[in-house]
């Protein structure tokens, strides 16, 4: 695997600031770092949310690779404080923090188990504060930078929540416009009466002190034909998008176009015809989500993904104490009962880099004037 862009995240949830590193975009980009606000903005914007949405307001400084707003092909450094660090430093201080009051009994279905097993820690606030979905701020910024040289080839994103509990949207052809129609809704539904019971199944969930999972589903446009790879596993576009969105916490699959839909169908009724006309090729339907081999085929890219209810449960299942082994039940901190809607913009966003990498692999990408001549030219 040979990936031309590739990025680290730092920071802790109450720690100073969440952090990212991005290496290898191409030089000579014109970035708006307001658009980079936008999206941070957006991930915030779902119902559902715990206090700690209020606490923060979400701002991108930029450290390093950019001069006069324009990408230098040295690393770009993007930084956002955590707001709540002045809350909780005596607790997470980088260097001199009081760390005598231990978290010691682990939430099913969180880090918090195999965490402390893995480092050998006798405390879970060094598990949790890195565990945390706070660390989606980093990842979303990679994305976010990387989309917007994808807007400038005219290539577009969107997501929306299809299934929150078992409510779901009608699944009927959807058309590019009505897909705008998420970013007016706080659970990032499009149908307006689905939307206000996926509202009462949250509002539920919160008074039996519970969370709800989802399904959300992301859509690209624009796609030239061929991207990806059917000669490398790891090269394929499918792997690739598949690691990205899988990276994202309490995320616990991927399908790409009708998914496990497609098991109950015979090779006829799934594969999508080829439909020639005009010397256009198009097909008669896209099963496949627009990926064939691994590779873009034209069609728009489209899969769902599941993201399980949240772990933090303020009415708390059943667990241990790690120092006596007794039993007691899970630890409760202040959390969100559902982040479906933020998941879905950081999905949004995270598969821009993977999309951006197969771009560059195919038509080179030191310089952003070349990608940009380079895909002209096969156009
Ligand atoms: C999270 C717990 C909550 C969420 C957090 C993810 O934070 P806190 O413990 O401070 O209330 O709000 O998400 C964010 C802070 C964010 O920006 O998305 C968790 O345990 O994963």
């Amino acid at each position: 695997m040979n990936e031309a862009i590739t990025y680290i995240t730092g920071g802790e949830s109450h720690g100073p600031a969440m952090t990212t590193i991005i290496r290898g975009l191409p030089a000579g980009f014109t970035l708006n770092v307001e658009q980079l606000n936008y999206q941070l903005w957006r991930r915030q914007q779902g119902y559902g949310r715990g206090g700690r949405m209020k606490i923060e307001k979400d701002r991108v400084a930029v450290l390093s690779g950019l001069r006069n707003s324009m990408t230098l092909g040295s690393p770009l450094t993007l930084m956002v404080q955590n707001n709540d660090f002045r809350n909780w430093q005596k607790k997470m201080d980088p260097v001199e923090a009081d760390v005598s009051e231990k978290v010691r009994v682990p939430r099913p279905g969180h880090a918090d188990y195999p965490g402390i097993v893995k480092y050998g820690f006798d405390d879970i606030r060094n598990v949790l504060e890195r565990a945390s979905a706070r660390e989606t701020v980093a990842r979303i910024l990679p994305g976010a930078v990387c989309r917007q040289f994808l807007e400038a080839l005219n290539i577009r994103l969107y997501s929306h929540v299809v299934q929150l509990g078992d409510i779901r949207v009608p699944r009927i052809g959807i058309e590019e416009e009505t897909l705008r129609l998420a970013d007016a809704s706080d659970l990032r539904c499009i149908d307006k009466v689905v939307g206000e019971e996926m509202r009462k199944e949250i509002e539920t969930a919160q008074k039996e002190g519970d969370s709800v999972g989802g399904v959300f589903q992301v859509l690209v446009y624009g796609l030239p034909v061929g991207l990806g790879s059917y000669v490398h596993w790891d090269d394929k576009l499918s792997s690739r998008i598949a690691a990205e969105i899988m990276g994202i916490q309490a995320v616990k699959g991927i399908a790409f176009g009708i998914g496990f839909d497609g098991a109950c169908l015979r090779g006829s009724q799934y594969h999508d015809a080829f439909d020639v006309s005009d010397k256009r090729v198009r097909r008669r339907s896209n099963h496949a989500g627009g990926l064939e081999g691994g590779m873009s085929n034209g069609e728009p890219l489209v899969f769902d993904a599941v993201m399980k209810p949240i772990p933090t449960l303020m009415k708390p299942l059943e667990s241990f104490d790690i120092g006596t082994l007794e039993p007691v039940d899970a630890h409760k901190e202040r959390t969100d009962s559902c982040a479906l809607p933020a998941a879905s913009v950081v999905a949004e966003n995270v598969i821009a880099r993977p999309i951006l990498n197969a771009l560059i692999a195919r038509f080179g990408g030191d310089r952003w004037e070349d990608l940009k001549q380079g895909i002209a030219e096969h156009d």
